[in-house]
C-alpha cells in the first residue's frame, strides 16, 4: 500500500489546479463562488506545501538513514520574509502554477501580493540567517536551524506627523501554510528552582539543578527549499506553552484570573522579538527567551544523537553548532550541565566536547551591543549554569594566569565575570572560550575584532582561532526572484541558468558590457524597475519619483553609526544650492530622488528623530516648485523583506555611508550591486571587499579610514574642532525653522556638538558631498554609467551566500554534501 500510494505529487499545470480545486474546497471549506485572491493564496501555497513537505520528508529520512554529520545554525532571528514565490522558483514549479492560477481566473502577482512576511528579525543578522539557510538547502548540506517562533515579530511601522509609530506584527492572524506544528514534540524547560549536591556511587560530588517553574517548548517546522535540488531543509522554531493547561482547582474556586495566570506567562516566553539592533537592554524576558530556546534546541539534538550507539567523545563528529552572535551562548553552558550533571562525564572531557561542537560568529564591536547579563538575574533564574559559568571562568583564568604568571591585568580583561556591581557575564568572552572558532562577517570587522575587542584574546589563543568569513547573500531570492527581468537577461546572455548555483560565472557577462544593444536592454531593465517603485511610492506616499531621475537609496535600520543624518544633512545642503542656480544653470542638474526606509528601536530617540527630520525635509523640498522636479525627498515606511525586493532592483545609487569600522559587513551592499546599482559608501566593512572585487570605477568611496577614527574622536573630545562650514549652514538652516519647528530637532543637532560628534559627521562631510558631486557627472554619461552597471553584476560573484557556506562547512564545520535522492 505505501508503494501505490506513496508516489510523488505531479508538477505540471493539471496536478496543479486540481489539487488547487481540492485545497479550495477542503481545506478551505469554500466553493468556486467564494474564492478571493487571498483564498487563491491560501490554496496555491497549500498545493506547494504539499510538495514541499514531499521533500522534506525524503530529506529527512535520507538523513536519518546516513547520519551524517549535522550543522546546527542556532540565531535568535530567521527574518524569512514570504515564501511562495521563492518557493515556486526553487521547486522550479512557477511557470507551470503561474499558467495554471491564470487559467482559474487570478494573476500570479495579485496571488503573491497576499502573503505576509515572515518577519521574525530585525534586520541583518536575521537576514543573514535566512540566506544561509537558502544555500545550505542549495548546496544540499545536512543542516537545521533553531530559533523562535515569536507570535509578534518586528513591529510595523506607520507615520504620523512624520514621527515613527509601533504597530504588532501579528503575522499568524490566518494559519501560516509554511510551517508544520509538531505538537507532539514537547520538551519542558524549567528556569529557577536549586542546586542540590549528592555524592554519587563512584564516590564522586555531583550537582542535580531541582524545583523550579515548568514551560513546554512545542516544536514548528519551517522547511526550507534548495534551488535545483530535492534537498529541502528545516527550521525548527519553539513556541511556548504552558505545562498545564491551567489550575482547575483555583478555576473551581472562581479564581479566574489566576487559573489562566500561569498559562499567561508560559506563552509569554515566545510571544514577541526584541527590536532592538544592536544594542542590548537587559530585560530578564529576553534571558528566558535565550536559554528556553538553546535548552530545547539542545535537548532534541542529545535526543537525535542518541538515537545512534555513540559513545559521546564522538558528538563533535556530528554535531557542529554556529552560534549566530551572542545570543546562544547559554548553550555552551547547558551542554556542559548535561554532559557532567546528567551524563557524569568528567569536568575535562566534557569540555572538550562542548569546545569542538561550537563556533561563534560575531557581529559587530559596537561596544553598547555587547550582551551582559546581570549575574543575580543569571543566579535567580539559572542557578546551576552560573555556578558553571563561574567554573568555566575559574579554570579558563588558571590556564590564562599559567601563561601569563603575574599578569592581573589581562585576567582581569579576559575574565568572563566583569567584576562591578553588580557582576556581569561578558556573554561574547563565555562565547569565544566554549567555541574552536571565532570569526567576523567581513575582512575588515575581522581584523578589527583581532586588534580591538578581542585583542587580548589573541594574544593568549594565538591567532588562529579567529577567522573572516565575509557574509554572503542568496542570488535566488535577491536577483532572480526580486528582478526577474534582469535574471532573464543575465540568462540570455549566459546561456542557461547555472550562474544561479554557481554564481562566478557572471564573470562571463562583462564582454555584454560593450554591446549597444545589450546596454539599451539592461538600461530598459532598471527603468521598469523604477517604473514600478514609483508607482509603490506614490500609492503609499502621494509622493511623485520621477523614474528619470537619479534613484538614490539608502535603506536599513536606522542607527547613530549608520548615519542617515549625514544623508538628510546632504539633501538639505543640495536643496540650497539648486535654490541658489538660476534657471539656466538648474537644466544642467541631474533630478534626483532621494529615498529613504528603515525602522528605528521603538526606545532610540535619536534614532527616532532622524526619521522625523527627513520627514520635516520631504515635506518641505517635495512642496517647493522653485527647484521643480530636481530633487525629491521620500521616506517609504515599514521598510521590510518584501519592501527590499522592490526597491534594490530600483536604485541607481545606493548609499553604505556608516562611520569607517562600525558596520561589521552591510549585506545589502552586495544586494543592490548585484542588482547593478552603484554604492556611494564609506571605506568600511564589505564596501571594501566589493570594491576589490568590481574597481575602483564603478564605486564612490570616501571618507576617513579605520585606523583615523580614534585620533578623529580624541580631538573632538579634548579639543575645539571647528564644524565644517557646509555643514554648519545645513545646522543652521534647520535652526531657522526651514524644516519647521526646530526645537524638537534639538537633541539630534545636540549629537553634533555636545556629543562631540561621536559618529565624526562634520569629518567625513566636505568628502561626502565631493563623492555626491562624483555621481551626479558620472550620471550624466548614461551610456557609461550602464557599463559599470553591468560590470558590477558580473563581478558580483564573490559575495553568494554559497561561497560564504562552503568556507564555513570546510573551515569550520568540516561538513559534506549529502545529495537527497532524486
Ligand atoms: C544584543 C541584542 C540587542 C542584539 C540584537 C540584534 C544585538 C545585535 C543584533 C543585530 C545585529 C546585526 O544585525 N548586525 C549586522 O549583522 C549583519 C550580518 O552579519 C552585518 O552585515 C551588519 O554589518 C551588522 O550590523
Amino acid at each position: 500500500i505505501w508503494e501505490k500510494y506513496g508516489c510523488e505529487e505531479s508538477v505540471d499545470k493539471e496536478s496543479f489546479q486540481k489539487s488547487f480545486v481540492r485545497h479550495v474546497n477542503t481545506t478551505l471549506a469554500r466553493s468556486s463562488l467564494n474564492v478571493d485572491n487571498f483564498s487563491a493564496y491560501q490554496a496555491t501555497a497549500h498545493t506547494v506545501r504539499d510538495r514541499l513537505i514531499e521533500r522534506w520528508n525524503a530529506t529527512q529520512q535520507a538523513h536519518t538513514l546516513k547520519d551524517p554529520k549535522r550543522v546546527y545554525y542556532f540565531s535568535l532571528e530567521f527574518l524569512l520574509g514570504r515564501s511562495l514565490d521563492n518557493a515556486l522558483l526553487n521547486l522550479g514549479l512557477k511557470e507551470q502554477f503561474g499558467e495554471g492560477v491564470k487559467e482559474l481566473g487570478f494573476r500570479m502577482e495579485d496571488v503573491l501580493e497576499q502573503e505576509v512576511d515572515a518577519a521574525l528579525g530585525n534586520g541583518g543578522l536575521g537576514r543573514l540567517a535566512a540566506c544561509y539557510m537558502d544555500s545550505l538547502a542549495t548546496l544540499d548540506y545536512p543542516a537545521w536551524g533553531y530559533g523562535l517562533r515569536y507570535t509578534y515579530g518586528i513591529f510595523q511601522q506607520r507615520l504620523k506627523d512624520g514621527f515613527q509609530m509601533e504597530l504588532p506584527d501579528y503575522w499568524l492572524n490566518f494559519d501560516n501554510p509554511w510551517e508544520l506544528p509538531r505538537l507532539d514534540i514537547a520538551i519542558e524547560v524549567r528556569f529557577g528552582g536549586y542546586v542540590s549536591k549528592y555524592t554519587d556511587e563512584n564516590g564522586r560530588t555531583r550537582h542535580r539543578w531541582e524545583g523550579g517553574d515548568g514551560v513546554q517548548a512545542v516544536a514548528y517546522d519551517v522547511p526550507i527549499p534548495g534551488y535545483g535540488t530535492k534537498n529541502c531543509i528545516n527550521i525548527r522554531l519553539w513556541s511556548s506553552k504552558p505545562k498545564r493547561q491551567f489550575d482547575l482547582s483555583r478555576f473551581n474556586a472562581g479564581e479566574y484570573e489566576q487559573a489562566v495566570n500561569e498559562q499567561m506567562k508560559a506563552e509569554n516566553i515566545t510571544a514577541v522579538l526584541y527590536p532592538n539592533d544592536n544594542h542590548m537592554v537587559g530585560k530578564e524576558l529576553r534571558l528566558k527567551q535565550q536559554f528556553f530556546w538553546v535548552y530545547a534546541s539542545l535537548a532534541d539534538i542529545i535526543r537525535r544523537f542518541k538515537k545512534t550507539d555513540r559513545a559521546w567523545d564522538q558528538f563533535p563528529e556530528k554535531v557542529a553548532i554556529q552560534l549566530n552572535d551572542t545570543h546562544p551562548t547559554l548553550a555552551i553552558v547547558e551542554l556542559q550541565r548535561i554532559l557532567v550533571d546528567q551524563e557524569g562525564l568528567d569536568w575535562d572531557d566534557a569540555w572538550d566536547i562542548v569546545t569542538r561542537t561550537f563556533a561563534f560568529t560575531n557581529h559587530t564591536v559596537l561596544p553598547e551591543a555587547m550582551e551582559k547579563w546581570h549575574v543575580p538575574m543569571v543566579e535567580y533564574l539559572l542557578p546551576r549554569h552560573m555556578q558553571i559559568i563561574f567554573d568555566i571562568n575559574l579554570f579558563f583564568l588558571q590556564k590564562v594566569e599559567k601563561q601569563f604568571p603575574n599578569d592581573r591585568d589581562i585576567l582581569a580583561k579576559l575574565s568572563i565575570i566583569e567584576e562591578a556591581t553588580p557582576q556581569s557575564v561578558r556573554m561574547a568572552h563565555l562565547a569565544i572560550v566554549g567555541s574552536h572558532r571565532v570569526n567576523g562577517v567581513a575582512a575588515l570587522h575581522s581584523n578589527l575584532i583581532k586588534t580591538t575587542i578581542f585583542k587580548d584574546f589573541v594574544k593568549f589563543y594565538g591567532p588562529k582561532k579567529f577567522e573572516n568569513k565575509t557574509n554572503g547573500i542568496t542570488p535566488r531570492r535577491w536577483l532572480h526572484q526580486a528582478n526577474p527581468k534582469l535574471s532573464n537577461l543575465i540568462t540570455e546572455a549566459l546561456g542557461d541558468k547555472k550562474w544561479l548555483k554557481d554564481l562566478s560565472l557572471l564573470k562571463n557577462l562583462e564582454p555584454h558590457a560593450k554591446s549597444k544593444d545589450y546596454r539599451r536592454r539592461w538600461k530598459a531593465v532598471k527603468h521598469s524597475n523604477k517604473v514600478r517603485l514609483a508607482e509603490y511610492i506614490k500609492a503609499k506616499t502621494g509622493i511623485d519619483a520621477n523614474p528619470n531621475s537619479l534613484f538614490d537609496v539608502q535603506v536599513k535600520r536606522i542607527h547613530e553609526y549608520k548615519r542617515q543624518f549625514m544623508n538628510i544633512l546632504g539633501v538639505i545642503h543640495r536643496y540650497h544650492y539648486l535654490k541658489s542656480l538660476t534657471p539656466e544653470e538648474r537644466r544642467d542638474i541631474v533630478p534626483r530622488v532621494v529615498i529613504f526606509g528603515g525602522k528605528a528601536a521603538p526606545g532610540y530617540h535619536i534614532a527616532k528623530l532622524v526619521i522625523k527630520l527627513i520627514n520635516s525635509v520631504s515635506a518641505t523640498v517635495n512642496a517647493d516648485e522653485s527647484i521643480e522636479d530636481l530633487l525629491k525627498v521620500v521616506f517609504i515606511p515599514d521598510y521590510n523583506v518584501s519592501l527590499a525586493e522592490i526597491i534594490i532592483p530600483a536604485s541607481d545609487i545606493s548609499q553604505h555611508i556608516s562611520t569607517a569600522g562600525t558596520e561589521a559587513s552591510g549585506t545589502s551592499n552586495m544586494k543592490f550591486v548585484l542588482n547593478g546599482g552603484l554604492i556611494l559608501g564609506t571605506v568600511d566593512g564589505a564596501n571594501i571587499e566589493i570594491n576589490e572585487e568590481i574597481g575602483d570605477d564603478n564605486i564612490f568611496l570616501f571618507g576617513h579610514l579605520a585606523d583615523r577614527v580614534d585620533d578623529l574622536r580624541h580631538a573632538h573630545r579634548y579639543r575645539n574642532v571647528p564644524m565644517d562650514p557646509d555643514l554648519q549652514s545645513v545646522i543652521t538652516s534647520i535652526e531657522t525653522g526651514n524644516f519647521g519647528d526646530s526645537r524638537i530637532f534639538a537633541p539630534l543637532i545636540n549629537t553634533l556638538t555636545f556629543g562631540k560628534d561621536y559618529y565624526l559627521l562634520s569629518d567625513d562631510f566636505g568628502s561626502y558631498l565631493d563623492a555626491q558631486k562624483l555621481v551626479d557627472e558620472a550620471y550624466k554619461d548614461e551610456d557609461e554609467w550602464c557599463k559599470k552597471s553591468i560590470l558590477c553584476t558580473a563581478r558580483m560573484g564573490f559575495f553568494s551566500s554559497d561561497r560564504a557556506i562552503r568556507e564555513y562547512a570546510d573551515q569550520i564545520w568540516d561538513l559534506k554534501p549529502v545529495p537527497a535522492k532524486a
